[in-house]
């Protein structure tokens, strides 16, 4: 019989890396995501707002910091996600979203900076936003689409922890959205 200590998914060698817990900085990264106004081409309400941001320099919305490891089952991807303050029209900045591709699978969220939302949603149309602060975790558990939003004047900034075999679908969120949005109208939040 296989020993349960026989390797089915890649060996690697472990290591260590620093995150800054102030600036979410993680100098051991050597994957660099970065999204920008362009890049968010019918995610928003407002189309013309968000054309007027491309415009006027398409400013910098998120970036997400990795130290990759094997896309395997077995592995953890960790990864620092920084997402910029801003407003198109009155609605707060976020990231795209998704599911996993591997549907069952979860993740975790602990946020380092800043002030926002993990908004999320389940195929039956349910829907949740938990609140993000410096110092509070969210789960999110299988099945559910995530999309970080950031309501404060400063990055929100995040470490997420989620199986390395997962996938991203963008594909159901670009086309069937989340069902509330988050605005800021003279200094109050609004989530319709
Ligand atoms: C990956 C995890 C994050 C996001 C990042 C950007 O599963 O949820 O690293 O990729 O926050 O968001 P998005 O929706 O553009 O991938
Ligand atoms: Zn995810």
């Amino acid at each position: 019989m296989m020993s349960p200590l026989t390797p089915t998914t890649s060996l690697i060698e472990p290591f260590g890396l620093e995150i800054d817990l102030e600036t979410g900085s993680m100098p051991g990264a050597t994957n660099h995501l970065v999204r920008r106004a362009s890049d968010m081409c019918g995610y928003y309400a407002d189309d013309e707002a968000l054309d007027a941001l491309i415009a006027d320099g398409d400013p910098l919305h998120y970036e997400v910091f990795e130290r990759p490891v094997p896309e395997e089952d077995g592995h953890l991807m960790f990864c620092v996600s920084v997402l910029q303050p801003g407003r198109v029209g009155d609605e707060c900045f976020m990231t795209k979203g998704h599911y996993h591709t591997k549907a069952n699978t979860a993740e975790t969220y602990l946020c380092l900076r800043g002030e926002g939302y993990m908004a999320m949603k389940a195929n039956d149309g349910s829907w949740r936003a938990e609140r993000m602060v410096r110092g509070r975790m969210v789960y999110v558990p299988p099945y559910w689409a995530h999309r970080s939003i950031n309501t404060a004047g400063e990055p929100l900034v995040s470490h997420c922890v989620y199986p390395a075999d997962a996938g991203h679908n963008y594909g159901d969120i670009a086309s069937q959205g989340f069902p509330k949005r988050v605005y800021v109208r003279d200094g109050q939040e609004a989530i319709e």
